[in-house]
């Protein structure tokens, strides 16, 4: 059983203006399905083979390049177009909303603290909103396609919200203008599945 690329729950225009149908064609069916076929050849053939992706990164041989690269990037885009949606947008209520509160003093601090992890990622990478081992919120960010998951990255936990803040994100709709993509990013959050994430794993 190999790797397959996932459908969205929506149109690849539903998140306009936010995020433009063309970005999001070509990541959703260019991007995400080489990482796809990448992790598939990396993982045919080895004792990989067969495990869950989650298993595969919480126990990775960090010098596995071709894993670490291709099997991040199928995890984190998995997460990506499962925490849009054209509904999203507003703050988390219940026990996340609660937890937010807890863990950063009010919602707009957590989203300076987010923005500004996805901002001043060097480079390509990621920003996460993770519960870590005891069950608390954090934000950090990684490089490349590596996630908090993987061991040793610096920042650890379950990630229950991740922004790609590669240009191939981005670059069509907002050039050089990456703050501007993580503010319309907020629009299209569906705090729903972040709470579901947040509370399977608090
Ligand atoms: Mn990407």
């Amino acid at each position: 059983m190999s790797f397959e690329l996932p459908k969205l729950n929506y149109s690849y225009d539903a998140l306009e203006p936010y995020i433009d149908a063309r970005t999001m064609e070509i990541h959703h069916t260019k991007h995400h399905q080489a990482y796809i076929n990448n992790l598939n050849a990396a993982v045919e053939g080895t004792e990989l083979e067969g495990n869950s992706i989650e298993s595969i990164l919480s126990n990775l041989d960090m010098n596995n390049k071709a894993v670490r690269n291709n099997g991040g990037g199928f995890y984190n885009h998995n997460l990506y177009w499962a925490v849009m949606s054209p509904n999203g947008g507003g703050k988390p209520t219940g026990d996340l909303g609660e937890a937010i509160n807890i863990a950063f003093g009010s919602f707009e601090n957590f989203k300076d603290l987010f923005s500004k992890a996805a901002a001043t990622q060097f480079g390509s990478g990621w920003a996460w909103l993770c519960v870590d081992k005891d069950g608390k919120l954090t934000v950090c960010s990684t490089p490349n396609q590596d996630n908090t998951l993987m061991p040793g990255v610096g920042c650890g936990g379950f990630p229950i919200l991740g922004i790609d803040v590669w240009e191939h994100a981005y670059y069509l709709n907002y050039q050089n203008r990456r703050p501007d993509y993580i503010n319309a990013f907020f629009n299209v959050i569906n705090w729903e599945v972040v709470s579901e994430r947040y509370i399977k794993r608090k």
